[in-house]
């Protein structure tokens, strides 16, 4: 019989080494949870929160105004959401819409837009554009807003909508006369269960 002298340390070894593993396997659960969840909420939009800005905030652009109106964007630190910067709109239109880089549809997918809008004159609200290739298709639009305090809204895509559209955007809305803030846009993809 080979009787170890150390029958009291080795148990404890392999009970130290067991309780490492254990605590490995559950940290590395707990990071493959938090990668997917990240992996899931992706933002496709470019400068989300306006906070590269050159002389305006980057990949933003105004999009269009309504016949005999006048409207334009600039970069603001005045109370933003989140970060140094918002995005602050302005004009008097019966509607302008600013937009943001053009996102590539991926079939199968539903996309959802969520942002916040904080309003000083006339109203506000973010919509979704579906665009087939350069050709403006249809919108999603949110309720507009006339709040002073900072607002989340959210919009959906509808799925006849998408069906023929190629590129979204997430695209911003002032109107009558107007003076809206916007931060903190997201627009992610989701898995379109039916
Ligand atoms: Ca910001």
């Amino acid at each position: 019989m080979v009787a170890c002298r150390c029958s009291g340390i080795f148990p404890g070894i392999f009970l130290a080494l067991g309780v490492a593993l254990l605590a490995w396997v559950t940290i590395s659960a707990e990071e493959n949870k938090e990668k997917n969840k990240q992996k899931k909420a992706v933002n496709l939009i470019a400068n989300p929160s306006f906070e590269e800005v050159e002389t305006k905030p980057a990949h933003w652009v105004l999009a269009a105004v309504a016949e005999g109106g006048k409207a334009r964007l600039s970069a603001s630190d005045d109370n933003p959401k989140a970060g140094k910067h918002c995005i602050r709109i302005q004009g008097e239109a019966e509607w302008a819409t600013f937009v943001s880089n053009r996102i590539p549809l991926e079939k199968g997918k539903k996309y959802v837009l969520t942002g916040w809008v904080r309003v000083k004159k006339g109203n506000g609200y973010i919509k979704i554009d579906y665009f087939d290739n350069d050709k403006y298709l249809d919108m999603t639009m949110a309720e507009p807003s006339d709040s002073s305090e900072w607002t989340k809204q959210q919009v959906e895509t509808e799925a006849e909508k998408l069906e023929k559209a190629t590129h979204l955007t997430a695209t911003l809305v002032g109107t009558g006369e107007f003076e809206v803030y916007f931060d903190e846009l997201h627009l992610e993809a989701q898995e379109n269960r039916k």
